[in-house]
């Protein structure tokens, strides 16, 4: 099988998991576990944050995150094609009681005049506004990456109205690889950073949420709250640090393959799809003569899975363990059933 569904059904390699059977572990919920501490330390480095918290899953980290920037009853301000609010099973309503206001976007990218237009007077009727959300890269943007200018103008306007600024940085690891960008430089516009080690850069399990230390502190209580304290950790967060320290790099192979495969297929019948537009590892197009899942369904009888994520959009993510080789047979499938 050529497993293009999602960067996230990557397996520990050989020294990774070398890595994991020789981590050194102790109880996290007592602070002892030297392997997570290292993975928080290193983590919060590289995103030049004072701080940061090991957590389970992308979606902890990221409601955690919005949790801690806010009360019930608050407002935030997050793209319509956000991952917290397509595929958090309704987290910021029922874990924080807050409201979403979705901004309109162009391939998950919104602008400062768009936020702007959605801040609200100072009046008792109206949900205060307390957080604006954005994800680097977009999923359902199709692995697009913010401008830098474009963050920076979205934050002016955020810092003026007194608004926090979150990043969901799942795949931050990409948008640094794709731009030559350090992760501390796109980190710096934001209060909070979640990052994802289970995706591109295939560790088997783990986020991190990063910030200052106060930040971190008061995030802490509600990972334990939501159920995301653990105890020796470190077995996860070996393969954690071992991807951060060894698979980042490599994030540009997973785009050329994903550039390979657009170009590829977008002469095809009934694809739409402008291979330009594929920045990182994530390629989305239309498909106009087959229902997406039909498609998808005929694809994966023979060997190249894919997702369909609406009747007529398939999306393929390239990763750790799909090599150029993969990408050619991919095309190849394609071409044969179109
Ligand atoms: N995304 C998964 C699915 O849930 C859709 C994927 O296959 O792409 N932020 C972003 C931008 C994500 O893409 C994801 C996972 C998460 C957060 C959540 O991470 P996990 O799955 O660790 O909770």
């Amino acid at each position: 099988m050529i497993d293009l569904r999602s960067d996230t059904i990557t397996k520990p390699t050989a020294e990774m998991r070398r890595a994991i059977a020789d981590a050194k572990v102790g109880d996290d919920a007592f602070g002892d576990d030297p392997t997570v501490i290292a993975l928080e330390e290193r983590t919060a480095e590289i995103l030049g944050k004072e701080a940061a918290v090991y957590m389970p899953s992308g979606t902890m980290a990221n409601q955690t995150a919005i949790r801690a920037h806010t009360e019930p009853g608050d407002e935030i301000l997050i793209a319509d094609s956000a991952h917290v609010f397509w595929y958090e099973a309704g987290a910021p309503g029922g874990l924080s009681g807050v409201m979403c206001r979705m901004l309109p976007t162009r391939r998950g990218i919104f602008t400062a005049e768009t936020v702007r237009a959605a801040l609200r007077p100072a009046d008792y009727h109206h949900a205060p506004t307390r957080l604006v959300c954005i994800e680097n890269t977009s999923n359902r943007g199709g692995g697009s990456v913010w401008g830098i200018e474009t963050i920076a103008s979205v934050e002016k306007v955020a810092r003026e109205a007194h608004l926090n600024m979150h990043m969901d940085g799942a795949r931050l690891w990409n948008a640094s690889v794709a731009t030559g960008v350090p992760e501390s430089e796109y980190a710096k516009y934001f209060d909070s950073v979640s990052v994802c080690f289970s995706k591109g850069l295939g560790a088997p399990v783990g986020s991190a949420l990063a910030g200052g230390d106060q930040f971190i502190k008061r995030a802490r209580r509600f990972r334990k709250m939501f159920g995301g304290g653990m105890r020796q950790a470190g077995i996860i967060a070996a393969g954690a640090l071992y991807a951060l320290e060894n698979h980042r790099e490599r994030l540009a192979d997973d785009h050329t393959n994903a550039r390979t495969l657009a170009e590829g297929i977008c002469g095809l019948p009934g694809i739409e799809l402008d291979p330009a537009e594929v920045e990182t590892n994530i390629v989305i197009f239309r498909i106009t003569t087959i229902p997406a899942r039909e498609f998808a369904e005929q694809l994966n009888n023979r060997g190249v899975r894919v997702l369909a994520t609406a009747p007529d959009t398939i999306r393929a993510v390239t990763n750790l363990m799909v090599s150029r080789e993969d990408i050619q047979e991919a095309i190849a499938v394609l071409r044969e059933i179109l």
